[in-house]
This record gives C-alpha cells, sequence and structure tokens, in this order.
C-alpha cells in the first residue's frame, strides 16, 4: 500500500519536471514539444467559435487569441462534376465542393469540433484524415459517414505547423485522386508574423482516361493511376486555377505567405517559383526553418509554408520544377506584382536577337517606346518559356512533329487565326512552307493573360525573319470573346 502511495507520489514529480523541462524547451522554440499531454495547453476558454472558412487560394484571417478555444469546423463531402481544363470535365469528389477544401485555421491548445457531414446525393461513403490528429486514422476511424448522415469528433491540436488532410475511405488512392484533400494550419501560440498577403496552394495528380486536353467529360483511370502516370498535375484542381483573371497577385516590396500542400495521391512536388527566390521556408511544414530556398521538395500527403518578398514587378510562374508538369500537365500558377519597376535589382540591358531588313525598324521603333519594349521583352519570355519548347529555341520547329514559327507563311497569312491558334490550341492536317502537319498544339488561353499572348505573337512576328506586324491585347481579347466556347 505504502509504497504504491510512494510509486504514484513519484510519478506525480516525475511529471511535474517532465512538464517544467519541456514548457521551458518550448518557449525558446514554439515547435519542440516532446511529450506535450492533452492538458499542457489547458481547457478550451470562452464560448464556442465556428470556424469560418473560404474558398482556395483564399486563407481564413490569422487568429488573435490569447487562449485556447472550442473550434467548430464543418466539412461537407460532394461529389460534384466541374472543369478540370478548358473543356475537359471531371467527377471530382471534394470537401465542401473544392479542390482543395478550404484551408481550417486553429491555434495550438485549441480543441476542435470537427463536423463531417456528407451530401445526400453523393453516391460514396467518406471520411477523413487529419495530419493534424493524434489518434487512430488521423480521425478516419470515427468519421466514416454514408451519404445523408453526419459524424462529430474532436481533437485537441497538440502540436503547431500545417497539416494535410484527406479523405481515407477505401479505395483511398481514388478518392484521394479526386480532389478529397485539403489543410489545417495549426498556429504557435503567439502567431505567425504578419505578411501582406497568404495564398492557399495545393498540387495534386489527376488520372483521366482520355488524353491531356481530350475534351468532354473524363472518367477515372484506375490504370494510370496504378503506373502513377498522370494525365494532369495540378495546382488548386484546374488548369489556369492561378492564371490569368485567378493569378495571385502582389505589390512591389509586399511580404506573401504561401500554405503549400501536396495532396498526391502519388507524386512529389519540387515547388518552385520562377524568378523568386524564398526568404523563409517552414520545412515539410513544420517548425524547422531554411532561408534563400529555390526550390523545396512536398511530399505526398506534406506540406510548406514559404515566405518571400516580391520585389520586381512582373509575372512569376509557380511550377513543379518537375518541369513536365509544368508546361504540358498543367502545373502552373501565375503571381503578378503590380508596382514601380525596380531597376536597380533587375532591368533589361540590350534584348534580343536583331531582326532582319523592316523589322529593324519597328524594333528601333520600339526600343523608342519603353513600354512596347518592355511587350517585346515579355513576349521573349513567353516564348522561351512555353512556344520554344515544342517550336525549338530558334523556332524552325521539329520535322514531322512541330511546325516552324520562323519564316512561317501559315502565320504570316492571317494574324487572326494565330491569335485563335494560341489561345484555343489546334489539332488536324495543316501545311506550313509546303509541308504536311498533324499533330496537336495545346491550349494556351487559360495560362497566358491577353497581354501575354499579344507580347509573344508580336515577338514572334518581328523575330525568325517573319514579315513584321502587331497583336494588341484588344485584338487578343476581340477573338477570345468570338471564339469563347460553351461549357
Ligand atoms: C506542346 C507543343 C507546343 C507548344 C508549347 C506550342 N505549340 Fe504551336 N504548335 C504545336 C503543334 C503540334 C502545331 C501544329 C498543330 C497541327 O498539326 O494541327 C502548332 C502550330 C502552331 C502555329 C500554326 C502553324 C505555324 O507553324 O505557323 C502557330 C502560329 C503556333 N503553333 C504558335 C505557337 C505559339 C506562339 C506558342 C507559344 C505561346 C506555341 N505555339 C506553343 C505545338 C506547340
Ligand atoms: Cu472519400
Amino acid at each position: 500500500m505504502i509504497s504504491r502511495v510512494h510509486a504514484k507520489i513519484a510519478m506525480a514529480v516525475g511529471v511535474m519536471i517532465f512538464g517544467l523541462i519541456s514548457s521551458v524547451a518550448f518557449a525558446g522554440d514554439a515547435g519542440a514539444t516532446s511529450g506535450r499531454g492533452s492538458d499542457d495547453f489547458g481547457p478550451p476558454r470562452g464560448a464556442a467559435i465556428e470556424e469560418v472558412l473560404v474558398a482556395p487560394p483564399g486563407v481564413p484571417l490569422p487568429i488573435h487569441r490569447n487562449d485556447p478555444a472550442r473550434v467548430i469546423v464543418r466539412l461537407q463531402t460532394r461529389e460534384v462534376v466541374k472543369e478540370i481544363a478548358d473543356g475537359v470535365r471531371y467527377h471530382f469528389w471534394t470537401f465542401n465542393g473544392s479542390v482543395p477544401g478550404p484551408m481550417i485555421r486553429v491555434r495550438l491548445g485549441d480543441m476542435v469540433e470537427l463536423h463531417l457531414q456528407n451530401d445526400p446525393a453523393s453516391h460514396m461513403a467518406h471520411n477523413i484524415d487529419l495530419h493534424a490528429v493524434m489518434g487512430p486514422g488521423g480521425g478516419a476511424a470515427v468519421s466514416v459517414t454514408p451519404p445523408g448522415h453526419e459524424s462529430v469528433f474532436e481533437f485537441k491540436a497538440l502540436r503547431s505547423g500545417l497539416f494535410v488532410y484527406h479523405c481515407a475511405t477505401a479505395p483511398v488512392p481514388m478518392h484521394i485522386a479526386n480532389g478529397m484533400y485539403g489543410m489545417i494550419l495549426v498556429e504557435p501560440t503567439q502567431g505567425l508574423p504578419k505578411a501582406d498577403r497568404e495564398y492557399y496552394v495545393m498540387q495534386g495528380d489527376f488520372y483521366t482516361t482520355g488524353d491531356y486536353h481530350a475534351p468532354g467529360l473524363q472518367s477515372f483511370d484506375m490504370k494510370k493511376l496504378l503506373l502513377e502516370q498522370p494525365t494532369y498535375v495540378l495546382f488548386n484542381g484546374r488548369e489556369g486555377s492561378l492564371t490569368g483573371a485567378d493569378a495571385l497577385t502582389s505589390k512591389t516590396g509586399d511580404s506573401v505567405r504561401l500554405f503549400v500542400g501536396d495532396g498526391g495521391p502519388n507524386l512529389v512536388s519540387s515547388f518552385h517559383i520562377i524568378g523568386q527566390i524564398f526568404d523563409n521556408v517552414k520545412v515539410e511544414g513544420g517548425t524547422l526553418i531554411n532561408h534563400n530556398v529555390q526550390t523545396t521538395l512536398i511530399p505526398s500527403g506534406g506540406a510548406s509554408i514559404i515566405e518571400m518578398h516580391t520585389l520586381v514587378p512582373g509575372t512569376f510562374l509557380l511550377v513543379d520544377h518537375s518541369i513536365t508538369r509544368a508546361f504540358m500537365q498543367g502545373a502552373l500558377g501565375q503571381l503578378v506584382v503590380k508596382g514601380p519597376a525596380a531597376s536597380g535589382i533587375y532591368r533589361s540591358i540590350s534584348s534580343g536577337p536583331m531582326p532582319a531588313g523592316a523589322n529593324r525598324i519597328a524594333m528601333s521603333e520600339a526600343a523608342a517606346k519603353p513600354e512596347t519594349n518592355d511587350a517585346l521583352g515579355d513576349g521573349k519570355r513567353v516564348f522561351g518559356q512555353i512556344c520554344a519548347a515544342c517550336h525549338q529555341a530558334d523556332g524552325t520547329g521539329l520535322p514531322g512533329a512541330f511546325p516552324p514559327l520562323a519564316m512561317s507563311d501559315f502565320l504570316n497569312a492571317d494574324h487572326q487565326r494565330a491569335i485563335g491558334i494560341v489561345l484555343h490550341g489546334l489539332s488536324g492536317k495543316i501545311t506550313v512552307n509546303s509541308t504536311g502537319y498533324e499533330s496537336v498544339m495545346p491550349v494556351f488561353g487559360t495560362q497566358l493573360s491577353d497581354d501575354e499572348i499579344a507580347h509573344v505573337l508580336t515577338y514572334v512576328l518581328n523575330n525568325f525573319n517573319n514579315q513584321g506586324g502587331t497583336i494588341t491585347p484588344a485584338d487578343v481579347k476581340a477573338v477570345r470573346a468570338a471564339g469563347a466556347k460553351a461549357p
């Protein structure tokens, strides 16, 4: 009897000492948390808070609370048909109708009360596994929910960081491949440093029976899934979800924080922004901070918190630097930075091959007008980043596959048609400089803005021994409006 009491006291003292040590370690580093248990943050205080969820790439507002709270999160699993690319539809399975599902934002020590409702129109049962949960299946075990029902469970947010959540109903890879993932941010007690802008981006791989850009309603392809050979690799579940009118935006001098995750189901992401360097990367969404990073590896089912400053105006491309995925499978987004030129950091000194004959005049005229010069510079950039992959850096194309843009009679004959080709793609038989081609050019109207299409075509027309000419953003806008396809 005595010895048992003794042991209890010894244990209590042990726990006290341990608690002391761990809280000292914790004060120094918000993430060093070994041994933190459910009572360390105290019970939730105040009235329960309903989490306000917003669609991606939106992020819930930062938390300014000094005490843990009970936070009620309501997610609904929904099976919806939406566009995965222009003219291509897919039967997505989602949390709250979006891919990724909404980002959840709570504070370390909060008690999260998660309501998972399954839309009565669903065909499948769904559940949720949150990587922020300590408990069997991350919640999956207690949240299997048939259509028209609701499951509720609670968990304490014991570790700060950025965590993926996903459906974990069999076959798990299929539920994830159909879009069932999102992220939950557990803020440290002192919060995150202030950022001017925050965005939420999640990569995922998609497997459709049709090829890339094959039009119409596409179904899920189990064989491609098993081979890990996706048709699409996408940010936020749709090609073009972060381009053109939907591009992420910033101003020169602003600090930008990106919450970037990878839902998978299969591919890891080599996340990179062309023309930016990340000041801080919270590696794998945890507490380790790396600085001055070019590309950060995001595991499938993992995340990264990226902080940077946008110093130079222009368009910066978000890519998976396994770069085929960016330019040929859709993993491409844009960050558009507005503001005055930052010529002390970046400026053009001289640019491009000087065109021959009449074009030289066009060029020198252009050089006199700085904005036109910028346009040609931008056209050159777009050409190098996109068109050169197929039409080659010198515009001569590849026999049997890609027609030449250099001295192309087809291109010079009809500028309107050229705009339409870049906007909507091209397939079927064409003849360029007496040679036949029968291949497929992808759609670029989603990932390129009117400005960029105008710039790249003007650049091509005034280079590679073409006949010159100018295409304005208004010209592109008109062709875009005329050719807009019904969904
Ligand atoms: C993924 C490969 C690919 C990329 C990238 C690409 N094209 Fe093409 N392009 C093609 C193919 C293939 C054809 C021919 C299609 C056919 O046979 O019907 C073509 C045809 C054309 C044509 C008409 C034929 C000619 O030679 O004049 C123009 C103009 C053109 N592309 C412009 C562009 C521009 C501008 C870009 C960059 C924004 C671009 N393409 C990017 C593959 C590509
Ligand atoms: Cu599911």
